[in-house]
């Protein structure tokens, strides 16, 4: 409470004039809160266009045949899907969650460049505007997934260039948000909240941004090469006129690696408040926490050529991409001991977040695990463009990002409004999604150890019943989300009045949403006031 009492006190100081209502205040808000609130809307939203794309793509691999779609729209749909779950849906949640908590985590009284934060959300309905309306332009944004690999990416036709834009304005996006992420925490931070006291959700998203500045500058190079190619004769990418279309490969997953940990980094933080919060007991080696982050950040940029083993490559760069590979599992085999060791012998509860961070804990390991067997070389050569990577990917961001981030909605959604949620509700939300995505994704490592390629409408009649036990566990796990939506919405609009104590359950002394771990020796309710 302490906190929010110094952000208020702040915050009005700043304001002389009546606060905008209406359209205004979501239009021009520069309000760490309003903008989060609007961040978080737009990922729910986006969640939902993403997931129904990937409702009618399992709907289509119910049952072998083409049935349901053509193979062009169905290709669109790939590649959209994954687009807007990316750069729509799980990006925006974590940028959301990030404005909402880092002031108030810091005991800053707002992001510290307003305008721009402004600015860096209300691109994104326009980009995926600009994205979802390539459906509409004949053969749509269809050749080559998200990955965009030229050669074939160059066959996307009249919507190549909006899906260009589209990626150039996602990216643009990320890296105000991120510049705004780093100069708030580096420059407004209460006193007495130095560095290593600083929670751990904030302590994820610096990292997480400092990956943002280093690579989304990169993917913008990649694709505008790919325009450029495409439009004005350049051969970057094309070896009729001297380039490679490997390079592009290099470059795209120079990218791409440290991109998939920009979507769990801030998981991870968000996993490491709630645990101990829910064991009653500090977080276990919070210092080595921050380092173990900040090792697998840097450990993302030298790994990028696991993606490319079938390729063709040097023996001694594969063995150099798998052993760099093999090392993310030290810094994350620290941190989900460290996890562990903080429920040990706690005084657990399960309430929504903690059923969510559980889940998260286990799941993204098997996730974590597949990644290990794709790691080694051989093996790659068997599993790559099978169901079985989409298996391993669906298991990091799913039960990974996606769960990290719902159990950061449920734990924090009683601050925000100022209510408490409906409980059995959200416990079945919790139950039903936690089965089905597994029903969903588990089966798809056999697809893929049997031998079905992924991104194809289509397959051999051998792959029927993994598919329909797969696409059953789809429909019931996307049903299941409907009920997300109305949790949140019920509880926006009222409901039972939140205390500071919200989660003390039977446990009579309770901890606040936000308790760093170590506590800091300052009480922010006496600390001085903020200029
Ligand atoms: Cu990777």
């Amino acid at each position: 409470m302490a906190y929010a009492q110094a952000n208020d006190t702040a915050h009005h100081d700043d304001h002389h004039d009546q606060p905008a209502t209406g359209i205004k205040r979501w239009l021009f808000a520069t309000n760490h809160k309003d903008i989060g609130t609007m961040y978080l809307v737009f990922s729910l939203i986006m969640f939902f266009i993403g997931g129904a794309m990937a409702m009618v793509i399992r709907a289509e691999l119910f049952q072998p045949g083409l049935q349901l779609v053509d193979p062009v729209l169905f290709n669109q749909l790939t590649t959209n899907h994954a687009l807007v779950m990316i750069f729509g849906a799980v990006m925006p949640a974590f940028v959301g969650l990030a404005n909402w908590m880092i002031p108030m985590q810091i005991g800053a009284p707002d992001m510290a460049l307003p305008r721009m934060n402004n600015f860096s959300f209300w691109i994104l309905p326009f980009a995926f505007t600009l994205l979802l309306s390539t459906f509409l332009v004949p053969g749509g944004a269809a050749a080559g997934g998200w990955t965009l690999y030229p050669p074939l990416s160059l066959q996307t036709g009249d919507s190549f260039p909006m899906l260009i834009f589209a990626i150039h304005m996602m990216g643009i996006s990320s890296i105000m948000g991120a510049i705004n992420v780093i100069v708030t925490i580096m420059n407004m931070r209460a006193p007495g909240m130095n560095l290593l006291r600083m929670p751990l959700f904030t302590w994820s998203w610096l990292i997480t941004a400092y990956l943002l500045i280093a690579v989304m500058p990169v993917l913008a190079g990649a694709v505008t090469m790919l325009l450029t190619d495409h439009f004005f004769g350049t051969s970057f990418f094309n070896a009729a006129g001297g380039g490679d279309p490997i390079m592009f490969e290099h470059i795209f997953w120079f990218f791409g690696h440290p991109e998939v940990y920009i979507m769990v980094l801030p998981a991870f933080g968000i996993i490491s408040e709630i645990l101990p919060t829910f064991s009653r007991k500090p977080l276990f080696g919070a210092t080595s926490m921050i380092y173990a982050i900040a090792s697998i950040a840097f450990l993302s940029f030298i790994v990028w050529g696991h993606h490319m083993f079938v390729d063709g490559m040097p023996l001694a760069a594969q063995l150099f991409y798998m052993m760099s590979t093999m090392l993310i599992a030290v810094p994350t085999g620290v941190k989900v001991f460290n996890w562990t060791a903080t429920m040990w012998r706690g005084s657990l509860s399960f309430e929504p977040p903690m059923l969510f961070a559980l889940a998260f804990l286990f799941l993204f390991s098997i996730g974590g695990f597949s990644g290990l067997m794709l790691a080694i070389v051989p093996a790659d050569f068997q599993y790559n463009q099978t169901y079985f990577v989409v298996a391993h990917f669906h298991y990091v961001l799913v039960p990974g990002a996606i769960f990290g981030i719902m159990a950061g909605v449920y734990y924090w959604l009683p601050k925000w409004t100022g209510h408490m949620y409906n409980m059995t509700l959200a416990k079945a939300h919790f139950w039903l999604s936690a089965i089905f995505v597994n029903v969903l994704f588990f089966p798809q490592h056999f697809l893929g150890l049997a031998g079905m390629p992924r991104r194809i409408p289509d397959y051999a009649v051998q792959f029927t019943d993994w598919n329909m036990v797969s696409s059953i566990g789809g429909f019931f796990f996307g049903a299941s989300q409907i009920l997300f939506a109305i949790v949140v919405v019920q509880c926006a609009r009222g409901g039972k009045k939140a205390t500071s104590i919200v989660w003390e359950g039977t446990h009579p002394t309770g901890l606040e949403w936000t308790l760093p771990s170590p506590a800091p020796y300052h009480s922010f309710s006496t600390a001085p006031e903020i200029p």
